[in-house]
């Protein structure tokens, strides 16, 4: 291993962002020497929670783990965020008000913004994000939120690696609710009904609800739960992050006793 791989894998367990950034860029690169350096950092993970956030644009994703973030950082946790969607306003489309409420979690010592963009990867975006959380483990984040668009196979493929898979839909979503990839469906561990403000009528919640139990009959194993939020006003999200660090505390009995 070359002294600049060794002050990379240093760089990162040390926490220190530049080094973080740049070694994530290598791999969105497919740098040669890369290799081994996840190998290691690879083998320093395993504590983080990986929770692959989906749904369709504008469904509210963002300003969720916006709000998710913040409310972990509070508790002392740090919260790694990949994100994976061209529309994200984490990315720079935002429009002023995103970024006015973005820019608090963006100077957060316990949070870390990472976008990827879609194109130009080398080994794959699926890949690439996949050793970028490596990496964001390693260096010790409690938990990883990767958002991707929810509509093609890399949710499926992101999913597949998470611990966790949210599924973020909206009052109007039945019909989506119908056209969404079906594997897709079949991954959610929770299923999150955003702007909740918006539209109170319980009608379209319920019938949200039905579509999904119709859903996890015909999967065949315990249902996913449905939390209705409001994220742009951070109602119910306590709810969510509730059962999140369940999550966490899951994982790390089951890690404990492997
Ligand atoms: N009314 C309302 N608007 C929301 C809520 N959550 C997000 N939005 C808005 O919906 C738009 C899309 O949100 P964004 O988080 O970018 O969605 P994403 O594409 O799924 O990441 C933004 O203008 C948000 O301010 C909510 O709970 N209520
Ligand atoms: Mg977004």
């Amino acid at each position: 291993m070359t002294a600049s791989s060794k002050s990379l894998i240093c760089g990162v367990l040390a926490r220190d962002r530049k080094v973080i950034a740049k070694l994530i860029s290598h791999v969105e690169n497919a740098m040669p020497g890369v290799a081994p350096i996840l190998a290691k950092l690879g083998a320093k993970g395993g504590r983080a929670l990986r929770v692959g956030i989906t749904g369709f644009p504008g469904a509210g994703k963002s300003t969720l783990i916006h709000q998710i973030a913040k409310t972990l950082s509070q508790k002392k946790y740090r919260v790694g965020i990949i994100l994976m969607d061209p529309t994200s306003p984490f990315s720079g489309g935002a429009l002023l008000g995103d970024r006015i409420r973005l820019r608090d979690i963006q100077l957060d010592p316990r949070v870390y913004i990472r976008s990827m963009a879609t194109r130009g990867h080398k080994g794959g975006l699926n890949l690439a994000a996949r050793y970028a959380s490596d990496i964001l483990d390693a260096a010790g984040f409690d938990f990883i939120f990767l958002e991707t668009v929810g509509v093609g196979q890399l949710d499926i493929d992101i999913a597949s690696y998470s611990d966790v898979t949210v599924v973020v839909m909206t009052p109007e979503s039945g019909d989506e609710v119908q056209a969404m990839k079906a594997g897709l469906m079949e991954v959610a561990d929770i299923f999150i009904v955003n702007k909740m403000d918006r539209d109170k009528e319980k009608i379209y919640f319920s019938r949200i609800e039905r579509g999904l139990e119709g859903h996890s009959v015909s999967r065949n194993r315990a249902s996913a739960p449905v939390l209705g939020v409001a994220a742009l006003y951070g109602e119910g999200v306590d709810s969510l992050l509730r059962v999140l660090i369940r999550f966490r505390v899951k994982k790390a009995r089951r890690k404990k006793s492997s």
